[in-house]
């Protein structure tokens, strides 16, 4: 590939981030990190909305977009696509396999992300502890690897046979399963796969973009004040 201007990725140390890290890091493509501190509330200010209007990390402005000029996008199963187009890696040409490996990004998409985010959210971070809400997201959590686990008995990738960007998008939410109460042992195939993808030298520098601002221990009364609290809700 010709001599690329680094992509500009404005994120933070979370699942949603370190897919795009990943990503980045599987391709080779160069990049440039812009920390956007979400627990300080870095995510509101006008330049990150610019960009990224919903206020969630991670987004990308990538200088050489297409017609090579620069492009920006939010959301990041879009960003995964996009990435997967420019490098033609990670998402199969052919069409079945591409709908296959597209149908399980939405999956996550959809379904795990903010299934186990409401998750982390009840069970977590609430002061106030709603046992109908954790034990809903917990069953639900199970519930989805369940599905995760008959998928990976039937094929060594999400989307098949090779490893896309399916699995990209999934594996950040199924590392530190105890932090949803999972023991991966319950779900053999899961714990498989994912040995398989945490063992991938480009994975292991993914996770470790911004490693030194990962939240240890408990959120602070500032930062759920910032994620959850009137700063979250004001109209702009
Ligand atoms: N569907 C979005 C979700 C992104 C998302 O939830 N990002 C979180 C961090 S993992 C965030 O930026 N939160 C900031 C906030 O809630 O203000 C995506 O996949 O990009």
């Amino acid at each position: 590939m010709a001599q690329h201007e680094p992509i500009e990725v404005w994120t933070w140390p979370t699942p949603n981030g370190h897919k795009v890290h990943i990503m980045l890091e599987e391709t080779g493509l160069p990049y440039k990190v812009v920390p956007v501190n979400i627990g300080k509330g870095d995510q509101f200010k006008p330049e990150f909305l610019a960009l990224s209007p919903n206020n969630r990390i991670p987004a990308i402005l990538d200088p050489q977009g297409p017609g090579g000029k620069p492009f920006s996008l939010f959301e990041s199963g879009a960003i995964l696509i996009y990435l997967a187009e420019k490098t033609g890696k990670f998402l199969p040409a052919d069409p079945r396999a591409r709908y296959v490996c597209l149908q399980w990004l939405m999956f996550q998409m959809g379904g795990v992300g903010p299934m186990f985010g409401q998750y982390n959210h009840f069970a977590r971070y609430a002061t106030e502890k709603i046992p109908y809400a954790i034990e809903r997201y917990g069953n639900e959590v199970k519930r989805l690897h369940r599905v995760l686990d008959k998928r990976l008995g039937e094929a060594p990738y999400l989307a098949g046979e090779e490893y896309s960007i399916a699995d990209i998008a999934t594996f950040p939410w199924i590392r530190n399963p105890d932090h949803r109460g999972i023991d991966l042992n319950d779900y053999p195939n899961v714990k498989r796969w994912h040995d398989a993808i945490a063992a991938r030298p480009a994975v292991q520098r993914g996770v470790m973009v911004l490693g030194e601002h990962q939240r240890r221990g408990q959120m602070s009364d500032e930062e759920r004040e910032v994620l959850f609290g009137a700063k979250q809700f004001a109209p702009r």
